[in-house]
């Protein structure tokens, strides 16, 4: 028996740094790095199942060729060689026909590693094919709402907690999410007092643990924002000396927009009352450190940019993003500052035709000049993750479209493949990270070695890229050289790292020397008033108004989708555990007892969940977990795992106000009893 440790490389914020035993060429267990502060000896409740992951009886074994017709999930082992030059050939093919932009690389989050996740990127660069605009199922509109406001920077520590007397989360569900920040801010309650404070339409486990919890009504965060900032001016709590020296526009939202944002309006908008409003906006504005943890569950609808964007000026107005432990702290991987080139663009033109990661399914039907010809899925499962899967299993069935999906699963995407490669997964690659919700940074190096056939991502890309006929050099290094790369005309604290360190698995704090949050907008100061959003013709003040479209959606159907992680099932990066399947339960929703006593519905029933999109099937849970008038639809499951179909076949690809992204809770549906004949 050996003890390894590994970095964990799920798509999650604490990155933390674990201990694989391994026995026998396996994984045995996975616990957390007691040695590494923030990971502080725990891993969450998933991932410490990851050794049934790597060991799972259901990773796929071989390279795979499609032999019954598309999505049927017929196919028959080949070998790598034979997969790599039938790829080769097919994408030279398609260039010479009809030139690079017909192939598509969709490749995602899976694996945060650098090498693993930046490569894949860096072949499809390279090549000059059509480029992904990633992310935009997740974090472009979060991200894009914090840069206008507070510029392209991290913000605050997670672990500057310690210091603070207040902690709200706003629109996360830590204890799911986030569970290392949660335990530091737990410590501290137990500590110091501090109450948490949570700001959800769901009462999530982190709101049940809540000192005080707000039901917020879906979409109305900005509302609540500003009704807090008029009570933070009426009371004079506003910090008028750092508003003054580190805000732009201020003055005008106080005349302007304040005004129109009086707790009783605030109240009737949010759903809240105006005790609660009045209560929150007294701790916030008595706080001397409160620190705001913005979530992107008020981002994933039409005006999740307003949203995310008002609620982090609020420690603009109480200065507390002057204070440490104060402040406001959405990600901080942009204040890593590597050369992140190297590896994601070692050539090919700079610009190239963009795809929408959210748009997978209607540019695959609708792209012309020319269409998409071939794709490559890595690390990602659009069949189940993006909005309109109809769309997208449509586009996958095109007779014409090459489609290549690396995955160690075989999941709903990958049924769609012409080709399949087994994918290794983190337990069986070396690679360097950087925390995106903590300042970290660690190499990982593999456990074991992939299991079956399965390739790393790095791998893959090298193979293809050296198949192609591509000459950078970045395609023939190990992950080790290649992370050196990264390095290289690098400036600031992550470059300072001392490489010998971090090359041998020490885990590597980067934090910046802090005097404040900085802000790096055009003016160099928080923005209240955002002239990059007027130009863009948005809004840009921070406001609250319904949406056209929303309302007229919402006087259609009864019930608005909210959507947040599965506990035990987040996204389908875990369905391959057997033993997570079954925690999670069958696929199912919540409904609210007065809403299903309305439809003459109870708890462990086989419901109907339906709009204009079509209708799919989930067992029922009846909860006062979430408001009247919400259902809940916890993580995004595999089709085969529900009654019926899978929650995203009800969600529009319309994008939200910043940075293009989706906008799964403005989807309004109805919910009946389950009928097969409804069904067929
Ligand atoms: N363990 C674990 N960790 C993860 C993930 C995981 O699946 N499992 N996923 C990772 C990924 S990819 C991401 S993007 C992040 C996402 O993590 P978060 O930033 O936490 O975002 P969400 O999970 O989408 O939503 C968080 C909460 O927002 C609430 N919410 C929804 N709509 C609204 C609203 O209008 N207002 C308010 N105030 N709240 C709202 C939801 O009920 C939910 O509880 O987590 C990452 N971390
Ligand atoms: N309705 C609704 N839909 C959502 C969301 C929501 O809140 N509601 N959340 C959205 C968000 S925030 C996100 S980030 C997306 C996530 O969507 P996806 O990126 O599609 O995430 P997963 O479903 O986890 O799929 C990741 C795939 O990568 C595979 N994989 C794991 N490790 C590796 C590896 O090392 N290499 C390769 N090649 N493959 C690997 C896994 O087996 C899995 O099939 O979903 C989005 N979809
Ligand atoms: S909390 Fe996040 S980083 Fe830590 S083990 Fe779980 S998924 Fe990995
Ligand atoms: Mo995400």
């Amino acid at each position: 028996m050996k003890s390894v440790r590994v970095v964990c490389a799920h798509d999650c914020p604490d990155m933390c740094s674990l201990i694989a035993h391994v026995d026998n060429g396996k994984v045995v267990r996975i616990q957390g790095d007691p040695d590494q502060p923030y990971t502080a000896g725990f891993a969450c409740g998933k991932v410490n199942r990851d050794s049934d992951l790597v060991n799972s009886p259901e990773r796929i074994a071989t390279p795979l060729r499609r032999t019954g017709p598309k999505g049927s999930g017929q196919f028959e082992p080949i070998t790598w060689d034979q997969a790599l030059d039938e790829i080769a050939d097919r994408w030279k093919s398609i260039i010479r026909e009809s030139g690079p932009l017909a192939i598509l690389g969709y490749a995602y989050s899976a694996h945060q590693g650098l090498m693993n996740r930046g490569l894949v990127n860096g072949l499809f660069h390279a090549l000059g094919t059509s480029r992904l605009q990633a992310g935009t199922v997740c974090d472009t509109c979060c991200e894009t709402a914090w840069d206008v406001t507070v510029g392209p920077v991290g913000g605050a520590d997670p672990e500057s907690v310690v210091h603070s007397d207040l902690v709200i989360s706003w629109g996360a569900d830590l204890a799911a999410t986030n569970v290392h920040f949660w335990a530091l801010a737990e410590a501290q309650r137990k500590k110091t007092g501090m109450p948490i404070v949570v700001i959800d339409p769901r009462r999530t486990r982190s709101a049940r643990a809540a000192d005080l919890y707000l039901p917020i009504r879906i979409g109305t965060d900005a509302a609540l924002a500003l009704g807090i900032m008029h009570i933070l001016v009426r009371d004079g709590l506003a910090n008028r000396d750092y508003i003054a020296r580190h805000t732009l526009g201020f003055d005008k939202v106080e005349a302007e927009v304040l005004p129109r944002f009086t707790p009783a309006r605030t109240a009737e908008v949010t759903g809240l009352s105006v005790a609660d409003i009045e209560k929150l906006a007294s701790m916030y504005g008595k706080a001397k450190a409160a620190l705001i943890r913005l979530g992107e569950g008020m981002t994933r609808l039409t005006h999740g940019g307003q949203a995310l964007r008002t609620v982090a000026l609020l420690p603009g107005v109480s200065g507390h993003y002057g204070v440490k432990g104060g402040g406001a702290m959405l990600l901080t991987a942009a204040s890593c500052d590597l050369n992140y080139a190297a590896v994601r663009k070692p050539s090919g033109p700079a610009t190239a035709r963009m795809v929408n990661h959210l748009r997978l399914g209607e540019e695959l039907l609708n792209m012309k000049d020319p269409p998409i010809r071939a794709l490559f899925v890595g690390a990602n499962n659009p069949v189940v993750t993006c909005p309109e899967v109809h769309k997208v299993q449509k586009g996958l069935m095109r007779e014409d479209l090459f489609t290549v999906v690396h995955d160690p699963f075989m999941t709903d995407t990958a049924r769609y493949a012409d080709i399949v490669l087994p994918a290794a997964n983190y337990l069986e690659t070396d690679d360097l990270y950087r925390a995106y919700g903590a300042y970290w940074m660690q190499w990982g190096q593999k456990a074991v070695e992939p299991a079956g056939e399965a390739r790393s991502n790095f791998h893959v890309a090298q193979a293809l890229a050296q198949r192609m006929g591509l000459t950078d050099r970045i395609f023939s290094l190990s992950p080790r050289e290649a992370a050196e790369e990264l390095f290289k005309g690098s400036t600031g604290p992550a470059s300072n790292v001392d490489r010998n360190e971090l090359f041998a698995g020490v885990p590597l704090n980067i934090k910046h020397d802090w005097d404040g949050q900085p802000f790096k907008t055009p003016s160099g100061k928080l923005e209240f008033y955002s002239e990059q959003l007027a130009q863009q013709g948005l809004p840009p003040m921070p406001d609250w108004e319904a949406d056209p479209i929303e309302a007229e959606e919402a006087a259609k159907w009864p019930l608005r989708l909210l959507t947040a992680p599965g506990y035990f099932q987040a996204h389908t990066a875990f369905s391959g555990v057997g033993f997570l399947r079954e925690r999670e339960g069958k696929p199912f929703c919540i409904l609210h007892p007065e809403d299903a006593a309305k439809r003459g519905l109870k708890d462990g029933d086989r419901v109907r969940l339906f709009n204009d999109r079509g209708e799919i099937g989930l067992m029922l849970k009846v909860a006062d977990e979430v408001q009247p008038g919400v259902l809940l639809v916890p993580g995004q499951r595999p089709v085969g795992e529900a009654v019926s179909g899978t929650i995203n076949m009800l969600c529009s690809d319309r994008y939200t106000d910043m940075g293009e992204g989706a906008t799964y809770q403005s989807t309004w549906l109805e919910v009946a009893p389950w009928k097969e004949a409804a069904a067929a």
